[in-house]
C-alpha cells in the first residue's frame, strides 16, 4: 500500500506520467481528442470510448515560438496552447486525432484558426449569455454537432445508452474530486491547497475511469486516516484563503506558493481547476444531450454576461470553508476576468470577506513582488 506522500507525489507527476499511457493507449488504437475548456462536455466522449484531455497549457516554455505568430500582449494561456501546438512538446497535443475549441473569450477563437492548419480543429459555438432560450438552443444543437463530429471522425455511435453510462462515470469522478477538496472544510485543512491542487490537476491525467475512481478513493481514506492519527501538514494558525480566477496548474502554481508561505492555506478553488468543474452533477434522468446542456451552460466563467454563478459559487464556497479572505488570479491580457474583478470586490466587500487579486503570466520573474503582495494580504487578515 502507498503511504500518503508517495500519493502526492503521483499526482503531481500525472501528466508526466500520462504521456506513456496515452502512447500506450495509441498503440492499442483507441481515438485522441484534446480540449482547452471546462464548457467542452467531455461526456461525449466517455460515451464514444475516445479518450479525451486537457492540452498542455500552463508553462511559458513556448510562448517565443508562439509569439513569432500571435501578439505578444495575449494571454499567457492562448500562447502556450498555440506554441506547444505549433512546436510538438505537448504529447497530448501530438496524439490528439482532433481538437475541440469553443468560443469562449477572442483570442482563443482567433488562435484556433491557425491552429486549424496544424490539427483537426472543431469549434463550438458557445452562447455570451446564459438565460435566452436561444442561447439554450444554440449550445443543444452545438452539442448534437459534436456528438455528431465524433461518430463519423472515430467511426462509432453515441447512443443514449451509451450516453447515459458516461454521465453517470463522470458525476461519480466529480463527486470523488469535490470529496477531495471538503477534505478541506476540516480546520486545519488535512492537506496544504498545494496538495489539494495537484490532486485536482493531476486527476485529469488519470485515463482509465475505474482507475482513477479507485486511486481517489484510496486518496480520500489515507489522508482521513492520517488526518484522525494528528499527522495534519497545516498549522491551526494559517489563514484560510479561497482562490478564484482564471484556471491554475504549472507555472500558476507560485500563487499557492507565495500565499502558503506567507502563513495562508487555500483551502478551496473556485476556479476551472476545482469547484467550478466540480461542484454540481449532470442530471440523470431525461435526455442526456439536454441534460448536458444545462449542466455545462451553467458554468459561472468570466465569457457569460452577466456571470452570477460565478459570484453564487464564491459565495458559497467562503461560506461553507470559513474564509479569511479570497485571492483571485488573474492571467495577464484576460480581459474577461480583469473586468470582473470590480464586481467581485464589490460581492466580497459586501459581505465584509478581504479580497486580493493578482495579475500574473506564466514567467517566474514576478515571483517576490506576488510574495510581498500576499505576504500584506495574510497580514492583515
Ligand atoms: S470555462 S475559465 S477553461 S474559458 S485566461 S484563455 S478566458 S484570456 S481559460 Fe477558461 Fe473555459 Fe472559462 Fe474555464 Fe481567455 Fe482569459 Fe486566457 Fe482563459
Amino acid at each position: 500500500m502507498r503511504d500518503l506522500p508517495e500519493i502526492f507525489d503521483s499526482f503531481s507527476e500525472a501528466r508526466r506520467q500520462g504521456f506513456l499511457a496515452m502512447k500506450s493507449l495509441k498503440e492499442q488504437g483507441f481515438g485522441v481528442a484534446g480540449i482547452f475548456c471546462s464548457y467542452v462536455p467531455v461526456e461525449l466522449f466517455l460515451a464514444a470510448g475516445v479518450i479525451y484531455v486537457g492540452l498542455c497549457s500552463t508553462s511559458e516554455e513556448t510562448i517565443p515560438e508562439a509569439e513569432k505568430t500571435l501578439p505578444r500582449n495575449l494571454c499567457p494561456l492562448i500562447k502556450a496552447s498555440y506554441g506547444f501546438a505549433v512546436t510538438d512538446k505537448c504529447p497530448y497535443m501530438y496524439f490528439s486525432d482532433m481538437v475541440v475549441g469553443e468560443t469562449t473569450c477572442d483570442g482563443k477563437v482567433k488562435m484556433y484558426e491557425y491552429l486549424g492548419k496544424i490539427k483537426d480543429v472543431h469549434v463550438m459555438e458557445l452562447p455570451r449569455t446564459q438565460y435566452k432560450e436561444s442561447s439554450r438552443a444554440l449550445w443543444l444543437s452545438e452539442i448534437r454537432l459534436l456528438q455528431q463530429k465524433i461518430e463519423q471522425k472515430f467511426n462509432v455511435e453515441i447512443s443514449e445508452v451509451k450516453l447515459r453510462e458516461a454521465v453517470r462515470k463522470r458525476n461519480r469522478e466529480r463527486a470523488l474530486l469535490k470529496a477531495v477538496y471538503e477534505l478541506s472544510l476540516a480546520s486545519p485543512p488535512p492537506m496544504t491547497g498545494l496538495q489539494q491542487l495537484q490532486i485536482l490537476y493531476g486527476a485529469q491525467y488519470r485515463f482509465n475511469h475505474e482507475e482513477k475512481v479507485r486511486e481517489l478513493e484510496e486518496t480520500i481514506k489515507r489522508i482521513k486516516e492520517a488526518y484522525t492519527a494528528g499527522r495534519g501538514p497545516v498549522s491551526e494558525k494559517a489563514r484560510r484563503i479561497v482562490i478564484t480566477g482564471c484556471p491554475m496548474g504549472g507555472a500558476t502554481e507560485k500563487v499557492v506558493r507565495v500565499i502558503e508561505e506567507s502563513g495562508g492555506v487555500v483551502v478551496a478553488y473556485e476556479n476551472c481547476t476545482g469547484a467550478k468543474q466540480y461542484d454540481r452533477q449532470v442530471a440523470e434522468t431525461g435526455d442526456p444531450c439536454e441534460a448536458l446542456c444545462d449542466y455545462y451552460l451553467a458554468i459561472g466563467c468570466s465569457v457569460m454576461s452577466p456571470n452570477p454563478n460565478r459570484l453564487e459559487l464564491l459565495g458559497r464556497l467562503c461560506a461553507q470553508f470559513a474564509a479569511d479572505g479570497v485571492v483571485e488570479m488573474t492571467l495577464q491580457s484576460c480581459h474577461t476576468y480583469a473586468v470582473e474583478t470590480q464586481a467581485v470586490r464589490d460581492f466580497l466587500k459586501a459581505r465584509n470577506i478581504p479580497f486580493l487579486s493578482l495579475e500574473t503570466d506564466y514567467s517566474p520573474g514576478d515571483t517576490a513582488q506576488l510574495k510581498t503582495r500576499a505576504a500584506a494580504f495574510i497580514e492583515m487578515l
